[in-house]
């Protein structure tokens, strides 16, 4: 079973090499910003309460999130493995990931770390706000507040995963051929 964490900032191109990923590999993608945005769309309880958040470039708190993951592994449980994309975001996330995979007899692989500089990052994501609808991509404090609570609450993680010896990082600026290369060759080298 292959358990990959795609890490990276907003825009590193998470949600981009995780469709190809999974395709070559089987893997069940888990994006919880996908989740997220699909709540909201449909108005649900969740999704009123995310919208808030998300909006100003905040986390949704951890006990949510938590649940959402914890609920999404059991109903996906698979042979092949998952690709997490946007989780975890936080040590406690980290934490929560750990317990649940073991309630399920598997671990995380790696975590692979897309590196691509905060310029670049700020124009893609203004860049996709021209077309996706996404009030979190279009304005820029808000893309700026999102890069100050990668930093302060998500980045820790790569050290949460170095110390397993489970951190891999490859250069997340490219052609997104390129990039998918170099991620495959990581996750067959990991594996
Ligand atoms: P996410 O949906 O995870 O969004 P993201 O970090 O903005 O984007 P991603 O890295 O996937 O970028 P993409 O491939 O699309 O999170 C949204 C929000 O949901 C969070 O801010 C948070 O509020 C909430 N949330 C999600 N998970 C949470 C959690 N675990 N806990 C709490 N809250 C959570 O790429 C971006 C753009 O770049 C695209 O337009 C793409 O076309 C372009 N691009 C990609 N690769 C490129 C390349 N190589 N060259 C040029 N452009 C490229």
């Amino acid at each position: 079973m292959l358990n990959i964490i795609l890490f990276g900032p907003p825009g590193a191109g998470k949600g981009t090499q995780s469709s190809k990923l999974i395709e070559k590999y089987g893997l069940v993608h888990l994006s919880t910003g996908d989740v997220f945005r699909y709540n909201i769309k449909n108005q649900t309880e969740l999704g009123i309460m995310a919208k808030s958040y998300i909006d100003n470039g905040q986390l949704v708190p951890d006990e949510v999130t938590n649940r959402m993951v914890r609920d999404f592994i059991e109903r996906n449980n698979n042979d092949q493995g998952f690709i997490f994309d946007g989780y975890p975001r936080t040590i406690a996330q980290g934490e929560n990931l750990e317990q649940v995979l073991q309630d399920f007899n598997t671990e995380v692989t790696s975590m692979i770390a897309l590196e691509v500089d905060e310029d670049e990052l700020v124009n893609r994501l203004l860049e996709r706000g021209k077309t996706s609808g996404r009030p979190d991509d279009q304005d820029e404090s808000i893309i700026r507040n999102r890069f100050k609570v990668y930093n302060e609450e998500t980045s820790p993680l790569a050290d949460f995963y170095a110390q397993k010896g489970k951190f891999i990082a490859v250069q997340g600026k490219g052609s997104i051929d390129d990039i998918f290369n170099n991620l495959c060759k990581a996750i067959d080298h990991a594996n």
